[in-house]
């Protein structure tokens, strides 16, 4: 029984922080008996709702467990709605996916991100982030 209520507030711990950041965690909501393994973000640059400074964008995703990173993937949208590749840093931590870009519209930006965790279950997500020239970054 104790296991059940470990795994109650785990779910409700990954529900809560999801919230925070705006995130769509799809398949916790499918499976919710299995969420403790599922891969969500716990530090992500940009900041959720962060203005940064066009130009490189170093980006960084820390998840709460180790990922695949041959199976996950970023992308960026523009404020007009264009897609933006994100170069993927190969290696890194285990539990890290990280790339760089180059942006250069001002306005509201979309990160997405999809992984997969080393439990087989796919989670994604977005961390939306604003493009101001001269604004101070973060
Ligand atoms: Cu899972």
């Amino acid at each position: 029984m104790a296991e059940f209520r470990n795994l109650s507030k785990s779910k409700r711990a990954a529900r809560a922080f999801a919230a925070l950041l705006n995130v769509q965690v799809a398949a916790i909501a499918l499976t919710p008996d299995i969420a403790r393994a599922h891969a969500i973000v716990v530090a992500a640059q940009p900041a959720m709702n962060s203005t940064i400074l066009p130009g490189e964008l170093e980006i960084r995703l820390d998840f709460n467990s180790r990922i695949d990173q041959k199976r996950s993937r970023l992308s960026l949208q523009r404020p007009d709605g264009g897609k933006v590749a994100v170069a993927l840093a190969p290696g890194g931590a285990a539990g890290v996916l990280a790339g760089r870009a180059q942006v250069a519209g001002e306005g509201r930006w979309k990160l997405r991100w999809q992984v997969l965790s080393l439990d087989g279950h796919i989670t994604r997500g977005e961390v939306s982030f604003s493009v101001r020239d001269g604004a101070r970054a973060r």
